[in-house]
C-alpha cells in the first residue's frame, strides 16, 4: 500500500507538467511564415497570386498581404484573403505584373491575437 502513496505524487506532477507545457505552447502560438509562392528572392514568370503558408490559423480581419513595386508603390489593388478551407493560408490576387522587383509585406494575426510581420522580395522575369 505504501507503493501507491509514492506513485501518486509523481503522476500528479506529471499531469501538472503536461498542463503547463500545453498552456505555454498555446500562449506562444504566433503565426510564423512557413513558405511562400513565389518563394523569397525567387525569379519567376508573372504569378497570378501571392500565397503564404503559416504555422497557425490566421484572424482574417487583421491579417493581410501588400505588394509594392520597385518604386515602393502599391502593385496589387485587390484585398488579400485568408483561405476559407485552411486558415493557415493567405492569398493576394495579382494583376498582370510587368518585369521587375517586387516586395511583399505581410501581417499575420494568430487566433490568440498575437501579431507577426515580415517582408520578402521576388523578381518577375
Ligand atoms: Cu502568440
Amino acid at each position: 500500500m505504501k507503493l501507491i502513496h509514492l506513485i501518486r505524487p509523481a503522476r500528479l506532477s506529471f499531469a501538472f507538467g503536461a498542463a503547463a507545457l500545453l498552456l505555454t505552447s498555446t500562449a506562444f502560438a504566433h503565426a510564423h511564415l512557413v513558405s511562400s509562392e513565389p518563394a523569397a528572392n525567387a525569379e519567376v514568370a508573372a504569378p497570378a497570386e501571392v500565397t503564404l503558408h503559416f504555422t497557425e490559423p490566421l484572424e482574417p480581419a487583421f491579417s493581410k498581404i501588400a505588394l509594392a513595386d520597385a518604386n515602393g508603390k502599391p502593385a496589387a489593388s485587390a484585398a488579400s484573403q485568408v483561405d476559407k478551407q485552411d486558415a493557415r493560408v493567405m492569398h493576394l490576387p495579382l494583376p498582370q505584373l510587368g518585369a521587375g522587383h517586387y516586395a511583399v509585406h505581410w501581417t499575420a494575426v494568430a487566433t490568440d491575437g498575437h501579431r507577426t510581420q515580415g517582408d520578402f522580395a521576388f523578381t518577375v522575369k
